[in-house]
C-alpha cells in the first residue's frame, strides 16, 4: 500500500469510562475511573488511525471531543504528514496557546496520523520511527497510592506480578516521618534489589521538598517525582541540587521547549516526557532528541502501548511507565513478559478497540 497518499478525511471521537483495577490515590488527586477519548482518524484511503487520551478529571472529556470534532475541518483532506498538521493546528489555536486540551487534542490527532502511517507502511510504528523492536523494560505503576504503611507493603508486592522488579510508591503524606516509614515498609516487603521509584505529584512547596528529599535520600529510591510545581524550571534545579536522589520531571511539559527550558535550568536528572501532554509522537521524539543530545535517560509516562515504540526509538530510554487504564477498551491489551512490555506484531501502534466493551462505557 502507497504511504505518500494518504489524506485526512474524517474523525471519530469518543469518550468513555474506564474502570480500574486498582485506585490510585496521589498527593494532589485520586483516580477512581480512567476517563477516555478515544480517536479513530479516518483516511481517504480507508485506514483508519486510532489513539487514545487520558484526563485526570471526567468534567474534560466532553470538551476535548467536541474540540477534536471541531479540529476536522481544520485537517480534513490534508496529506497524513504528522509535521505539517501539527504545526498548521499549533498556528490555528496560537491566540488560545498551546497547552490544555488544545495541545491534548493535536497529540491525539498526531498519534493517529502516526498510526495510520505505520498501518500505510505495514510496519509497527517503532520500525518508522526507526528503532528496532525490541522488549521495553517497564515498572508496575499501576498502584501503591497514598494507603499507608501496612496496605503499601501489600500492594508493593502484588505489583510485582507478570515479573516486574520496579515499581512507584506515591508519596506526599502529612507529614515527612510517614513519607520515610511508607517508604520503609514497602522496601522491607520487596525483594532486595526490586526497583522503587517514588511520585509527589507537584504536592510540596521548594523548601519542603528539600526537606523530604534529604530526609529520604539514604533510602535507596530510584527517584523523586514531581517534588514540587512542574512549571518552577529554578525550583526544581533547586530541589536537584540539594538532594542526592535523582529528580525526575516531565510528565508536565507541554511541549518539547518546556523540557528544554528544564534542560537549561538543571531541573532535574531524568526526565519523562508523556505523549499526549508534550503533543504527540513527534513532539515525543523532539524530546527524544534533546535527550540524547544532554545525556539525559528518558522515560515514558501512561500509555505503555504507544511508548513501548517511542522508547525502542529514544537512543538514552530508561524506564517505561506501564499502566493498564486502557485495557478495558483495547482488544489485545498490553503484553508483559518478565516485567517488559512486548511490541506486538501489527503494522501501526498495535491498538485495537474491543468495541463491544467500548460500546458498554460509552459516557454522553
Ligand atoms: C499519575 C499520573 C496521572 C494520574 C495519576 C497519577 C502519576 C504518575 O503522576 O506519574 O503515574
Ligand atoms: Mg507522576
Amino acid at each position: 500500500m502507497a504511504t505518500a497518499d494518504l489524506r485526512v478525511r474524517g474523525l471519530r471521537a469518543r469518550a468513555v469510562m474506564a474502570p480500574l483495577r486498582r485506585r490510585l490515590a496521589t498527593a494532589t488527586g485520586g483516580v477512581t475511573q480512567a476517563p477516555l477519548v478515544l480517536l479513530d482518524l479516518e483516511t481517504e484511503e480507508g485506514l483508519t488511525g486510532v489513539g487514545y487520551v487520558f484526563l485526570p478529571h471526567a468534567a474534560a472529556m466532553k470538551p476535548l471531543v467536541v474540540l477534536l470534532e471541531e479540529m476536522l475541518p481544520l485537517i480534513k483532506g490534508m496529506e497524513v504528514a504528522p509535521v505539517a498538521i501539527e504545526q498548521s493546528l499549533r498556528k490555528r489555536f496560537t491566540l488560545l496557546g498551546g497547552t490544555g486540551l488544545v495541545t491534548l487534542a493535536i497529540a491525539a490527532i498526531d498519534i493517529a496520523c502516526w498510526d495510520a502511517l505505520a498501518k500505510a507502511a505495514g510496519l509497527p510504528l517503532v520500525r518508522l520511527l526507526g528503532g528496532e523492536k525490541r522488549r521495553v523494560r517497564a515498572y508496575n505503576s499501576t498502584g501503591l497510592g497514598i494507603m499507608g504503611p501496612e496496605r503499601a507493603a501489600r500492594e508493593a508486592v502484588e505489583l510485582l506480578e507478570f515479573g516486574f522488579t520496579a515499581i512507584k510508591l506515591r508519596l506526599g503524606y502529612p507529614t515527612p516521618a510517614e513519607d520515610v516509614a511508607v517508604t520503609r515498609a514497602v522496601m522491607k516487603a520487596v525483594p532486595r534489589g526490586t526497583i522503587v521509584m517514588s511520585d509527589y505529584n507537584q504536592a510540596l512547596s521548594v523548601p519542603e521538598a528539600i526537606r523530604r528529599g534529604q530526609a529520604l535520600d539514604g533510602e535507596d529510591l530510584y527517584w523523586i517525582e514531581e517534588p514540587t510545581r512542574a512549571d518552577d524550571f529554578e525550583g526544581n534545579a533547586a530541589i536537584a541540587r540539594a538532594v542526592e536522589t535523582p529528580v525526575q520531571i516531565g510528565e508536565n511539559f507541554w511541549s518539547e521547549r518546556d523540557f528544554q527550558k528544564a534542560l537549561a535550568a538543571g531541573s532535574c536528572d531524568y526526565a519523562m516526557p508523556d505523549v499526549t501532554k508534550i503533543g504527540g509522537v513527534t513532539a515525543w521524539m523532539r524530546a527524544a532528541a534533546l535527550a540524547e543530545a544532554h545525556g539525559m535517560p528518558l522515560s515514558s509516562h501512561l500509555f505503555a502501548e504507544v511508548s513501548a515504540h517511542l522508547m525502542c526509538a529514544a537512543p538514552t530510554a530508561h524506564f517505561l511507565e506501564y499502566m493498564d487504564w486502557a485495557d478495558p477498551v483495547l482488544a489485545e491489551p498490553c503484553r508483559i513478559e518478565d516485567g517488559h512490555i512486548v511490541i506486538p506484531d501489527r503494522p501501526g501502534n498495535g491498538m485495537a478497540w474491543d468495541e463491544a466493551r467500548v460500546a458498554k462505557l460509552l459516557v454522553g
